[in-house]
């Protein structure tokens, strides 16, 4: 197995969901880490919880210049990223295209595929220079599984699919790994809040009478694609609740 103690885990959107579940999860496994996010207050009290050295850094993942800064300027210690999980990420909005807000789409646009990105080409050169490294992309079902109202949110997941299948077809040849996580249904994290703009009654009726997947059941799964000896790579992992199934094709009539 790849022995993650001692290891630098950079994880993106740490100051919530997936992304704090990560954190605890790498670090009860002993690696120091990077933790970046918005909301710099709630990257503080994570460092404050974890018993490992940890970097924060209130960052946001649009601004190119600031990422590559941000990379630039990692402390020696921590300069050597073993891990980068990109996972910083939303949904915004579940209008059917026609009445999106173009905004709306800006934002994940700008946030899931070019913040992603920036993230992975700041890092990704020590990785090969090292030969060694794994980029742990957090995708979604809605890559693969359209649904009404998903349309600019599963598109961003899609290319989050392809250009990590793209990153295994340029890393051939090094040691450095690259996956993709696509989860389903999931509660406990803000993803439904954000979607909805504060909407916490509406977000709490999706999950309503339901099952979902955990946070800490996505970074069980990170944390295993990691853990894994160094010669296998996972490509992607689709991860739903036992809850959550296919709802096929639909036809409409008189049209
Ligand atoms: P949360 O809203 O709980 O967490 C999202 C994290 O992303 C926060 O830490 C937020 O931090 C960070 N973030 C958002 N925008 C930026 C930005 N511009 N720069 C830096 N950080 C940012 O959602 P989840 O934990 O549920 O979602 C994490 C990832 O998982 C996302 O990519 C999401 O698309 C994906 N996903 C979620 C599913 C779900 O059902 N929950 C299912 C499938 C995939 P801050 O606001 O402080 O910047
Ligand atoms: C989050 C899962 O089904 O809300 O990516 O798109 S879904």
């Amino acid at each position: 197995m790849t022995d993650l103690n001692g290891s630098t885990v950079f994880v993106t959107g740490a100051s919530a969901g997936f992304g704090a579940a990560c954190a605890r999860r790498f670090a009860a496994k002993g690696a120091r880490l990077i933790l970046c996010g918005r909301r710099g207050d709630r990257l503080e009290n994570l460092k404050a919880e974890l018993k490992v050295p940890v970097h924060a850094i209130t960052l946001d993942v649009r601004d190119r210049r600031a990422v590559e800064r941000a990379v630039t300027a990692l402390p020696p210690e921590f300069a050597a990223v073993d891990v980068l999980v990109n996972n910083a990420g939303l949904a915004l909005g579940l209008e059917p295209a026609q009445e999106a807000d173009l905004d709306d789409w800006d934002q994940m646009v700008d946030t899931n595929i070019k913040g992603l990105t920036y993230c992975t080409r700041a890092v990704l050169p020590g990785m090969v220079a090292r030969d060694r490294g794994h980029v742990i992309n957090i995708g979604s079902v809605a890559a693969t599984y359209p649904y009404p109202g998903g349309n600019a949110y599963g598109a961003t997941k899609a290319f989050v699919q392809q250009f990590t299948m793209n990153l295994r077809a340029d890393l051939f040849g090094t040691r450095v790994r690259a996956t993709v996580i696509e989860p389903g249904l999931c509660g406990e994290t803000e993803f439904s809040v954000v979607r909805f703009k504060g909407d916490a009654e509406r977000a709490a009726k999706l999950y309503q009478d339901t099952q979902p997947l955990t946070a800490d059941d996505i970074a069980e799964c990170v944390l295993w694609t990691a853990s894994l000896p160094p010669h296998v790579n996972v490509n992607r992992l689709e991860v739903m609740p036992v809850a959550q199934s296919f709802a096929g094709l639909k036809v409409a009539r008189g049209t």
